[in-house]
């Protein structure tokens, strides 16, 4: 049981697995990883997919020759090992010319460097096979507001993922784009700081219909927000291209821990929602092992971050089949259809229906909704003392 399979589609990052356990304020505490050591790593605690940076797999200053030989060792493994690669990604962040951001930097150099560095590693992704590609602005913001334009930031942004958006179709890649949004960190402030903000900026875009979001729990529960809710509101614009699934405390720096070692109820809804509605992409898990741990401590983590996955499903699934829920659920919603006939697309008629109609205010107003019940029956179902 909770045993992850290929169609639990369960992908890391190169970089979460890798993740040495450094911070701002302490070197790494583990010995680095090749990739192709990663990729063993990974098969070994039963991924499906690995996802990666340009720079995760090749370095930004390598030959051409070194470039070559590490593909196709890299590929080698992925063939014998049977990992997909449904995701590629840039990194543009980590060298010192994105220190100001890099498509939105002020500097038409730096833009078109970001520009060539994407180019270059989305004909890799497509080689290996990755279907989307995720576009994480890190440093795509300010400290202060003195330095840039935030207009012409987000105008530079745009011009950027258009550009690419052609690039993509003019190769025939059918690339889905997704980009993901965080509040702040490592910048003071991040442009578009969340899902939502990114929704909204997809529809400027000259090809929205390519382009769709990469949600992080932590990222939202940076901000504040509740998480579960953006990525209902993805789905239902039909933009959930991708998930970064991973948990931290509420409003504090980025912790990307494994997934579901705090939020509990959390994940359980969102587990809920994306096994209701039948997403069908990958569940990334964008976190990292805990700086205490050795190699077989990321190997705990990795197989945590899926296993507690399988356990919210089965949970899920529990709540949908609970009787006493469900009973109060359909007791809870029982008046819901009283006014069916006002529902739907509008007309002058309903309109002046709805106007005209004697609403009963204190009645209405008075019904208790028994949603303490409800949510003492989850927490127990959660808590494990429902069978
Ligand atoms: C980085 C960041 C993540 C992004 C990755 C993709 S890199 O680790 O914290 O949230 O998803 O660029
Ligand atoms: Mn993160
Ligand atoms: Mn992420």
């Amino acid at each position: 049981m909770y045993e992850p399979k290929p169609e639990h589609k369960f992908t890391f990052g190169l970089w979460t697995v890798g993740n040495r356990g450094a911070d701002p304020f302490g070197g790494p505490v583990r010995a680095g990883l090749s990739p192709v050591e990663l990729l063993h790593l990974l098969a070994e605690v039963g991924a499906y997919g690995v996802n990666y940076h340009d720079n995760d797999l090749i370095p930004i200053d390598a030959t051409p020759s070194e470039r070559a030989q590490i593909i196709k060792e890299f590929k080698q493994v992925l063939a014998d090992s049977g990992l997909k690669v449904p995701m590629a990604t840039t990194n543009l962040f980590s060298d010192p010319i994105f220190k100001d951001g890099a498509f939105t930097s002020s500097d038409a150099r730096v833009r078109n460097y970001a520009l060539q560095k994407t180019m270059i590693n989305m004909d890799l992704g497509a080689e290996l096979g990755a279907e989307v590609y995720v576009f994480w602005g890190g440093r795509e913001g300010t400290e202060s507001d003195a330095t840039k334009s935030a207009l012409e930031s987000l105008k530079h942004f745009r011009e950027s993922i258009n550009f690419l958006c052609e690039y993509s179709l003019a190769q025939g890649y059918d690339y889905k784009f997704a980009l993901e949004a965080k509040p702040n960190e490592p910048r003071g402030d991040i442009y578009l700081p969340t899902s939502g903000a990114m929704l909204g900026f997809i529809a400027t875009l000259d090809h929205p219909q390519m382009v769709g979001v990469n949600p992080e729990m932590a990222h939202e529960h940076m901000a504040g927000l509740n998480f579960m809710h953006a990525v209902a509101q993805a789905w239902d614009a039909g933009k959930l291209f991708h998930i970064d699934l991973n948990d931290q405390n509420y409003v504090r720096f980025d912790q990307d821990w494994r997934f579901g070692m705090q939020s509990l109820k959390q994940s359980f809804f969102l587990v809920k929602l994306l096994e209701d509605v039948g997403y069908q992409g990958s569940r990334h898990f964008d976190a990292h092992a805990m700086r205490t741990e050795d190699y077989e401590g990321v190997k705990d983590f990795a197989r945590g971050c899926m296993r507690s996955y399988l356990i919210f499903k089965e949970k899920a699934a529990q709540f949908n089949a609970d009787s006493s829920i469900q009973s109060l659920l359909a007791e809870i919603h029982s008046e819901n259809n009283s006014l069916q006939p006002f529902a739907g697309a509008f007309s002058l008629e309903k309109a002046n229906k709805i106007k005209t109609f004697a609403f009963d205010r204190q009645k209405i107003a008075a019904r208790g909704l028994r949603y303490e019940k409800l949510d003492q029956l989850t927490n127990e179902l959660l808590m494990g003392v429902r069978s």
